[in-house]
C-alpha cells in the first residue's frame, strides 16, 4: 500500500471519528448507538473516537448490578431508572450479555424487558454481548460508558450475570457494585467465590417476598463478618432486602449508593488513590490487548501457523519449539 493510499485511509478513519465525536456531542442517539458499535467491535475509528472523547470523561458515577441469573437485575435496574429519571438525571444502561462459547449467543431477555422506556431522551439502553473480543467484555463494556459519558450520561449502569470472570472484570471498573441474591441462593452464600462478596459495595436481599429471606440477611451478615474490611477502608456494605417487582427497597438502596459515593469521595487521597487502581486496571487489560492484537497481527501468526502446521504434524518440529521461535523472532522485531 501506498503512502497516499494510507493517508488517505487515515483521513477517512479521522473524519468518521470526529463527525461521530460531533454527534456525541449533541447528543444525538443514534450517533450515540453507532459509537457504541464501532468501539465495541474495536476498529481503527472506535480507536480513534475514545481518544478525541477522553478528555470529556470522568464524570459519570457507574454502578454494577450483578448478581445470578434470574435474580431481579433488570427488574430492579428498571426502577432505579425511573428514581433517576424523576430527578432529572440522565442514565445511560449497558447489560452485558454472557454469550458464553457454550450458549453461542446473547440472552435476549434483557433485550425485551429492558425496553419500557423508550422516546425518553435522558435514557440510552443498550445492550452489550462479548464476542470472544480480545480484551473481553470488560473493556468493550467500559469503552463504551465512556461513550455515554462524553453524551452526557449522569449514570451509567451496567448489569452483568454473576458467573464467570466478566462480572469480576466490571466490579473493577464501576465506583459502586450491586449484588443481588434471592432467597432460593441462600445455601449458596458460602460457596460464593470470596471475589464476589468481597468485590460487592452494597447487597441486596430481592425477592424478599419469598421465604427464606431473613435467613438469606443473616448468611451474608455472617459471611461479611469473616471478610477483611480494613482492605476496603471501612465500608461496611449494607443488606438491603428489596422486593423489585413492587419497587419495593429501591429508594434504600439508592440512597445507600449515595452514601457509598459519599464515603469514597469524603478522603480525598483515598478517593485518589481508588481511581489510580481503576485507572492502572484499565490500562493493563489495554496493555494486554494491545499486545495480544500485535503478537497475531504484526506477527502474522495466523499465517506463520498455516505455513508450518505440516511440520508440526509431522513432527518435524515440537508445537513448542515452534512457538518459542515465533515469540523470539517477534520480540526481535519489535526491539529494532
Ligand atoms: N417474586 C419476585 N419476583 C421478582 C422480584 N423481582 C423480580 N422478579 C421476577 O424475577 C424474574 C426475573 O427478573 P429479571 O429482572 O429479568 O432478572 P435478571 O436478574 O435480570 O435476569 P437475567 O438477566 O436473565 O439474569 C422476573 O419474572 C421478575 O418479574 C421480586 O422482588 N419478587
Ligand atoms: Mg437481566
Amino acid at each position: 500500500m501506498g503512502m497516499a493510499e494510507k493517508d488517505e485511509i487515515r483521513s477517512k478513519i479521522e473524519l468518521e471519528a470526529a463527525e461521530l465525536a460531533e454527534q456525541i456531542a449533541r447528543q444525538s442517539r443514534r450517533g450515540v448507538a453507532r459509537a457504541i458499535s464501532r468501539v465495541e467491535d474495536n476498529t481503527p475509528v472506535g480507536r480513534e473516537l475514545l481518544n478525541l472523547i477522553f478528555a470529556r470523561t470522568g464524570k459519570a458515577r457507574r454502578i454494577g448490578i450483578t448478581g445470578p441469573p434470574g435474580a431481579g437485575k433488570s427488574t430492579f435496574v428498571n426502577e432505579l431508572i425511573q428514581l433517576l429519571r424523576q430527578r432529572g438525571e440522565r442514565v445511560g444502561v449497558l447489560a452485558v450479555d454472557p454469550s458464553s462459547p457454550f450458549s453461542g449467543g446473547a440472552i435476549l431477555g434483557d433485550r425485551i424487558r429492558m425496553t419500557t422506556a423508550t422516546g425518553d431522551d435522558g435514557l440510552f439502553v443498550r445492550s452489550m454481548a462479548s464476542r470472544g473480543s480480545l480484551g473481553g467484555v470488560a473493556a468493550a463494556t467500559y469503552e463504551a460508558s465512556e461513550v455515554l459519558e462524553a453524551a452526557g450520561f449522569d449514570w451509567i449502569l451496567i448489569e452483568t450475570v454473576g458467573v464467570g470472570q466478566s462480572e469480576l472484570e466490571v466490579i473493577e471498573l464501576t465506583d459502586t457494585t450491586v449484588l443481588l441474591l434471592v432467597p432460593e441462593s441462600g445455601d449458596s452464600v458460602q460457596a460464593m467465590k470470596a471475589g464476589i462478596m468481597e468485590g460487592a459495595d452494597i447487597f441486596v436481599v430481592n425477592k424478599f417476598d419469598r421465604e427464606g429471606g431473613g435467613r438469606l440477611i443473616r448468611d451474608i451478615q455472617n459471611t461479611l463478618d469473616l471478610c477483611n474490611w480494613s482492605r476496603h477502608g471501612g465500608w461496611q456494605p449494607p443488606v438491603v432486602p428489596a422486593k423489585s417487582y413492587m419497587g419495593e427497597g429501591v429508594p434504600e438502596v439508592l440512597a445507600q449508593i449515595e452514601a457509598h459515593y459519599e464515603w469514597l469521595s469524603s478522603d480525598a487521597e483515598r478517593y485518589r488513590q481508588v481511581r489510580i487502581k481503576k485507572t492502572e486496571q484499565r490500562l493493563r487489560v489495554l496493555i494486554n490487548r494491545a499486545v495480544l492484537e500485535g503478537a497475531w497481527s504484526v506477527a502474522n501468526l495466523e499465517t506463520q501457523m498455516a505455513e508450518s502446521i505440516g511440520q508440526i504434524e509431522a513432527r518435524e518440529i515440537s508445537l513448542y519449539g515452534w512457538v518459542e521461535q515465533v515469540m523470539t523472532g517477534w520480540r526481535y522485531r519489535r526491539a529494532r
